[in-house]
């Protein structure tokens, strides 16, 4: 059981009536595609329900939401799948509790938490996210979380430390796409550590107010939004921190299609595919891709030598 203090939890009603206030406030544009995921009138039972984002840091988006049911039964986690519309039902009975995450590697205190230690520990906000997948089609998320530089800074990286590195469970009793043996299991990613310590950078619990659907990689999953969707690792076991640079999935995978950093980047197509529009889940017309997904202002900085031109 997850422990939460009663003045954290909302309802999904309260929840949905704050997301109202904060409309006629103009803070966000929720728009008609949430009313019509979540109904208007009709107030669902509450689910159980994890902290209230107690805090909205980031600059609303002018854009809609992506409706609920299309963020929980359209998804990409190949441990279970490659079949997108088939995620949510494999991994229905995923057992995502009791879990603990051990952190690790350069740090000056090593910690393995439980998903309860992080939810008392920090603090859990809401953050309004564009993801882009690398197959180019994109969502709006409000995803429930707290940054990752909260977590580092807990364990304190040592000054050898230089990048982190994540990893997935792998239970092949759980999740039957393991036996697909072509693929470099466990599930991997990395950051470099000023990229873990943006801001921006968090770990989520939730999404849309509701603790993490197992599809969206309960109980914790990485999300980087100015980087490609694959970047944001689901159901994550293992935080280590190294001094080399990690490798990841994708790029075990295809070296030439997919690199490390895997920022969102118009200018560079795919070998196979453009990259310069995309296609906003729900939406009828492609929208151009942006650089870092928007989020030029934020991170730009962090990327001044490296060529814009090139993958990497
Ligand atoms: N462990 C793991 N994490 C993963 C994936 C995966 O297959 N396995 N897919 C990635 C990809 S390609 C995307 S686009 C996002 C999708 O997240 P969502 O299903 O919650 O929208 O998860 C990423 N994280
Ligand atoms: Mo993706």
């Amino acid at each position: 059981m997850i422990k939460i203090k009663s003045s954290e939890i909302t309802s999904k009603a309260e929840y949905l009536s704050r997301r109202d206030f904060l409309k006629t406030a103009g803070i966000v544009t929720a728009g008609a595609a949430l009313l019509a995921a979540c109904g208007t009138d009709e107030v669902p039972a509450a689910p159980p329900t994890q902290s209230l984002p107690t805090d909205q840091k980031t600059a609303p988006l002018s854009e809609e939401l992506t409706p609920e049911d299309s963020v929980l039964n359209y998804n990409n986690y190949y441990e279970f799948t490659t079949d997108k519309e088939r995620v949510a039902g494999l991994a229905k009975d995923f057992k995502s509790s009791p879990w603990t995450v051990e952190v690790s590697g350069l740090v000056n205190n090593p910690k393995t938490y439980g998903i309860e230690d992080f939810l008392g520990s920090f603090t859990i906000e809401e953050r309004i996210y564009r993801m882009r997948c690398v197959e180019a089609w994109s969502m709006v998320i409000p995803w429930n979380g707290f940054t990752l530089a909260s977590l580092l800074n807990e364990v304190e990286p040592t000054s050898d430390a230089k990048f982190v590195r994540f990893e997935t469970l792998a239970d092949p009793d759980q999740m039957p796409g393991l036996v697909n043996k072509l693929y470099p299991w466990p599930y991997q990613e990395g950051l470099r550590l000023d990229e873990a310590m943006n801001d921006l950078t968090i770990l989520s619990t939730g999404l849309y107010g509701e603790t993490l659907a197992n599809q969206n990689g309960a109980p914790i999953r990485l999300v980087v939004p100015w980087k490609y969707g694959f970047k944001s690792i689901k159901s994550i076991i293992k935080i280590e921190l190294t001094a080399e640079q990690p490798s990841n999935f994708w790029q075990d995978i295809a070296p030439n299609e997919y690199g490390f950093y895997a920022n969102v980047n118009p200018a560079v197509d795919h070998p196979r595919w453009s990259q310069a529009t995309e296609r906003r889940i729900g939406e009828l017309k492609r929208r151009e891709t942006l650089y870092l997904n928007g989020y030029a202002d934020e991170v730009a900085h962090l990327y001044e030598g490296l060529d814009p031109n090139k993958l990497y």
